[in-house]
């Protein structure tokens, strides 16, 4: 096994002891400048972006999941430099966890493989699989709720229902959880905001079993219930950013490998600053949602 590969296990080692304090609820901050990024599935370049160019800058970085998998093949080096930038910064970085933190997603999206083929030894994989079973599934940041994918759903009565409706219910969850195979957690991970379908709940969701879509009324009778400004989450390869339900729910996609441009979300003193990562390699940020 290379040196330059070991590193990552005893990262997540020390990592995994922090994350065994927090739980599934990483905790509630506010900060006056933060960083959101969403989705890096291995982008290096942009991990590096964030740590070169903006982590000085502000005050809380919150990543929210999915490190690994799709393209390119280094979620190994991913997770490294987030791990090692986390462990040097405890107070200050915010890791969530994504859908593709899992065995059932790294088994078709290339991760699985990516280990084996770097340390040249498939068993080294279920040391990144426990690790993943431990990352917090939710953080509450200046009043914003941030989670990978979105709100969970209950069937009640053959009704689906809002599933949660505090962040009690989030510290509750199974923990550590594999797949994960709670329902509320796993939607969590994987449950997308859609608008514009009328005045529905949750409707089935295309990425499979078990996933959601949920629309405007769920997202307000959370917001309501909660007393939380918004959702800022990920999952979804935007052109770096979309808002739906009246800004209320704010994507943030944080990789230019899959033919769009990267985003970054900016918060200072309450202003949102989108940052573009665009295709050419420029980046260009604007004010505003
Ligand atoms: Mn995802």
């Amino acid at each position: 096994m290379s040196e330059e590969y070991s590193k990552v296990l005893e990262l997540m080692e020390e990592a995994k002891e922090i994350f065994k304090i927090q739980g599934p609820f990483a905790g509630e901050y506010k900060a006056r400048r933060i960083a959101f990024v969403g989705d890096t599935h291995g982008a290096v370049d942009v991990t590096q972006y964030v740590f070169n160019e903006i982590f000085d800058k502000v005050d809380l970085l919150v990543f929210l999941g999915d490190y690994v998998d799709r393209y390119p093949p280094s979620g190994v080096e991913n997770l490294m430099i987030i791990l090692e930038k986390f462990l040097q910064n405890k107070d200050k970085v915010v890791i969530l966890r994504g859908n593709h933190e899992s065995p059932i997603t790294n088994l078709y999206y290339g991760f699985y493989e990516e280990v084996a083929l770097k340390f040249g030894d498939e068993k080294v994989y279920e040391k990144f699989k426990d690790f993943f079973s431990y990352i917090p599934y939710v953080a509450i940041v200046n009043n914003y709720f941030c989670v990978h994918g979105g709100l969970p759903g209950k069937d009640n009565g053959g009704e689906m229902k809002l599933g949660i409706h505090s962040v009690d219910e989030i510290k509750s969850l199974p923990y550590p959880d594999i797949n994960p195979d709670d329902p509320i957690a796993f939607q969590l991970l994987w449950n997308d905001p859609r608008e514009g379908l009328d005045d529905f709940g949750f409707l089935p969701n295309i990425r499979g079993e078990g996933t959601f879509y949920f629309g405007e009324k769920i997202v307000k009778e959370f917001l309501d219930s909660t007393g939380y400004s918004g959702i800022i989450r990920g999952h979804e390869a935007v052109d770096g950013f979309r808002i739906d339900i009246n800004g209320k729910v704010i994507t943030v996609f944080s990789s230019r490998y899959h033919g769009q441009s990267a985003g970054v979300l900016l918060m200072d003193e309450g202003k949102i600053k989108r940052v573009y990562l665009y295709q050419d390699g420029s980046v260009k940020a604007f004010e505003g949602l």
